[in-house]
């Protein structure tokens, strides 16, 4: 039932003949565009399928097909101000709430030209509608559609023919796919792509049988092709050893692994209306975004001493994903992907899996997003979120020492969270946000998938008397070094929006009385940054520091001002030097925690026009205005990374590896907020008891 349904029956019981006769009236005498009955939706709802398509009419009634070439890049809801949203909620909660108008921002390609346009979806009227001049902030996200035009034009290009031909190769077995070429200095203001071409013959991922030598350059906005070069021949490696389905694959199979599942007689302990998740102490929005994927929005946790809801993250994103990839030869040089920005983790979220991607209770939600032509395309299960008890232990105790009866507490663990997983080609992330009852979130990524690998003449390193840039993973086979910088936004407000951030240095002191035979320990001394140049911190294990969030204007009972702290992932220094150009675009990488001061049309660490960017608009360049962050609303901005070296363990596709930070409450409740936790009740399992 959608939510206009929903608000009919609340003016009229659905008993009521007049209902029925309301009902017909409005549903089939009314053209759908007149009917604005207020909705009851969250004002950060993602758009729904019929707001996708008021702009797409609305668009195209501007820009008619006949006379123009219109491509959709970026469709999503034009959020609110933070202010309406957030006195929106203070008003919802005294259930009184008119929500905030709908609005909507498209990023649209016409005749050759970027637009951004913004559409009221109450009044159904296009707002504004802004040109962005030519190449010089770099181009939108790709579209799928245009990315399989490109990748099929070598196919019927007679040159690319003669050259697969040459290497004794079938046509009719060559997949190619786009790549984005990134920028090197030029001048020139062109949308193209740089077309890759693989030998699918007898195996199940495009990416492990690179043809190498040869690059197509494609204009997209002309879909075709304006350069070609075949430079060199190298054996396709071969398909054996390439497969990863297990009907294809041959005994031995091992090891085995035991079915298992979580049991919950009472059924899952979270509910979720619209996009609102409520779970144990929790409560958050979980929006969807074409290009970010996964949105959290205003996570609050219950206060039990309190008696409230506290307020801890007002939005939380992966930003950007930058992927260098270290091989300066002809045809690697320009990998050095902004993922989020050029391929969009939303836009390639895959439907999840029931029991294998997600446990068996696990709740799925759809998501959907604007296709190029700008109709609405539905991702089924793009989410799913489940409670995970995963055996571990949420806290205890065994006091041993005291004599009498020994005392033994023990809570076990049981979180909540939310997934997605996007595959961007031949990279699989598995994305969660994981809330525990103890205020933390743990946030995580899960890179598997099939590595980006290129041919070589080699079989065994013994061989290899050149630079490969890369690991012999397999026969004929370099898996290429590359970096995961993964770059999240963390709109925390703790307490409020007025936060500051605070380095807790952990710092060497002397002893310098005699009295005491040590010589030496530490302290925290604690700098809250005033500036954006402050918080521009590097994660150090030889100069340690605890990172906080806090809120100057809310104390603890003790004295202690309340706030949150980044326990971070693992982070990376990137060795590009700071001259290299996707350095150049990426220079938000240099720095595993930045602090910016809110403002609403900063959101994308690697620029709103990620493709072909000169890094002009990065994180980076905002933070060199170094404005002032004490007291005020600010942004943390996250960069956890590591370095890919391939192994041969990561061929054909390679076993998860997660990194993962925290969130975690500091100073912010009283004393542990989950010492009252009720200890779940005993499920039955057979020939098991509760004591030992
Ligand atoms: C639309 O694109 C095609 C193909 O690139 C081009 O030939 C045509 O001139 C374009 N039309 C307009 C109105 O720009
Ligand atoms: C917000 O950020 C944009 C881009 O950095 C900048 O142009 C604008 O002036 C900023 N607005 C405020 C109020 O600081
Ligand atoms: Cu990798």
């Amino acid at each position: 039932m959608d939510s206009a349904t929903k608000k009919l029956q609340l003016l009229f019981p659905p008993s009521s003949t007049l209902f029925l006769f309301f009902f017909f009236f409005f549903f089939f005498f009314l053209p759908l565009t007149t009917f604005s009955i207020p909705q009851q939706y969250h004002p950060l709802d993602p758009l729904t399928p019929s707001e996708l398509a008021h702009v797409r009419t609305l668009i195209a009634a501007s820009y008619p097909s006949s006379s123009h070439n219109l491509t959709f890049h970026y469709v999503a809801l034009l959020e609110p101000p933070k202010p309406t949203v957030l006195s929106w909620l203070s008003d919802a909660t005294a259930s009184s709430a008119a929500a905030p108008p709908r609005r909507a921002v498209a990023i649209a390609r016409i005749d050759g030209a970027t637009h951004e346009i913004t559409v009221d979806l109450s009044t159904l009227s296009i707002l504004s509608d802004e040109t962005i001049a030519g190449g010089r902030r770099g181009y939108p996200m790709l579209t799928f559609e245009e990315q399989t035009a490109a990748s099929r034009l070598p196919l019927t290009y007679p040159p690319f023919a003669a050259s697969i031909k040459k290497r004794g190769l079938k046509l009719s077995d060559v997949v190619c796919g786009a790549w984005t070429v990134g920028w090197f200095g030029g001048e020139e203001g062109r949308r193209v792509f740089k077309v890759l071409c693989f030998y699918v013959e007898g195996s199940p991922s495009l990416y492990v049988r690179p043809i190498e030598g040869i690059t197509t350059v494609v204009d997209v906005e002309e879909m075709r092709v304006i350069g070609y070069r075949d430079r060199r021949r190298v054996p396709v490696p071969k398909a054996e050893g390439t497969e990863y389905r297990a009907s294809h694959l041959a005994p031995p199979f091992g090891p085995h692994l035991g079915g298992m599942a979580v049991v919950q007689p009472e059924g899952p302990g979270f509910r979720i209306e619209g996009h609102t998740v409520r779970w144990a102490n929790w409560v958050f929005h979980l929006g969807f975004d074409i290009r970010a994927g996964p949105v959290i929005s205003l996570a609050s946790i219950y206060d039990l001493e309190k008696q409230r809801y506290r307020r801890v993250l007002y939005k939380g994103y992966i930003s950007e994903q930058f992927i260098p990839y270290m091989d300066p030869t002809e045809d690697w040089y320009y990998k050095a992907f902004l993922d989020i920005g050029e391929y969009g983790f939303g836009l390639c979220a895959v439907p999840l899996e029931p029991l294998s991607d997600c446990p068996a209770n696990a709740v799925f939600m759809d998501q959907y997003y604007a296709g190029q032509d700008g109709k609405p395309v539905k991702i089924p299960n793009a989410f799913c979120i489940f409670e995970r008890s995963a055996g571990n232990v949420m806290w205890r105790h065994t006091e041993t020492a005291i004599p009498g009866e020994v005392i033994r507490e023990v809570r076990p663990e049981v979180s909540l969270v939310a997934r997605m997983v996007s595959t961007v080609g031949n990279y699989d992330y598995i994305i969660d946000w994981e809330f525990k009852p103890s205020g933390s979130i743990i946030v995580q990524v899960g890179h598997t998938g099939v590595l980006e690998t290129k041919g070589v003449p080699y079989t065994h390193v013994n061989q290899i008397k050149e630079a490969v840039y890369g690991t012999l993973f397999a026969e004929n086979t370099v898996g290429v070094y590359h970096d995961h910088f993964w770059t999240y936004y963390l709109d925390l407000d703790v307490d409020g929006d007025a936060n500051s951030f605070v380095k807790a240095k952990l710092v060497r002191k002397r002893v310098r009385d005699n009295d005491s035979p040590r010589k030496s320990y530490w302290t925290v001394v604690r700098e809250t940054a005033k500036t954006e140049s402050d918080a521009r911190i590097q994660v150090d294990y030889l100069n340690p520091a605890e990172l906080l969030v806090v809120n100057p204007n809310k104390k603890t009972k003790l004295g202690n001002y309340v706030g949150y702290r980044l326990i971070p992932g693992p982070v990376c220094s990137p060795l590009l030097s700071d001259d290299d150009f996707p350095q150049i675009r990426a220079a938000f990488t240099k720095y595993p925690v930045w602090v910016t001061p809110y403002n609403e049309s900063e959101k994308w660490a690697g620029g709103l026009y990620a493709d072909q960017s000169r890094g002009d608009d990065t994180l980076a360049v905002w933070s060199l205005r170094n404005r002032k962050i004490e007291s005020q609303d600010i942004v943390l901005w996250h960069n956890m990374a590591f370095h890919h070296v391939p192994y041969q363990e990561d061929f054909p596709v390679m076993p998860t590896r997660t990194a993962g930070f925290e969130l975690r409450p500091t100073n912010f409740f009283e004393s542990n907020p989950v010492l009252k936790t009720r200890i779940p009740k005993h499920v039955p399992w057979p020939n098991c008891t509760s004591s030992p």
